[in-house]
């Protein structure tokens, strides 16, 4: 079900259990501003979704709440993941879903990366 971009967070959304390490993930990245890990349901032979430590329901959110700080390291920690996974050449795919009309179905932040293969001109 898609959520609202605009509803309070809920502190027991999958992701943060996920980034409270209640249940297991298969965490291929972590500072102290993000964790990524393997989407379960794969789109691209690379999926990654890429969550911020704080808690934010959506884009959003974040760009309205977060600090100048918690910006720019999530940021950071995107470009990170993409670098250190050798995805700059060829190239990889950043998706951030908000609101319904986005498609966004997971209530905390997250920026999906894809990549692996050439992406075509748009992900469905
Ligand atoms: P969306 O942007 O909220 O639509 O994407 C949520 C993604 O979270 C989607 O690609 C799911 O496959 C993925 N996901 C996950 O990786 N692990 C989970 O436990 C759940 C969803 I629930």
């Amino acid at each position: 079900m898609p959520i609202d971009a605009t509803e309070p967070y809920d502190p027991n959304n999958i992701f943060a259990r996920i980034l409270r390490d209640e249940i297991p993930a298969d965490i291929v990245y972590e500072d102290g501003w993000a964790v990524a890990f393997r989407d379960i349901n794969p789109q691209a032979p690379t999926h990654i979704l890429v969550v911020p430590r704080g808690p934010y329901v959506s884009w959003d959110d974040f760009s309205e709440r977060a600090s100048d700080e918690e910006l720019a390291g999530f940021v950071r920690a995107v470009g990170r993941v993409a670098r250190e996974n050798g995805f700059v050449v060829p190239g990889y795919r950043l998706l951030a879903n908000t609101g319904p009309h986005g498609g966004q179905e997971v209530p905390h932040l997250h920026v999906h990366l894809f990549a692996g293969q050439p992406l075509g001109p748009m992900l469905a």
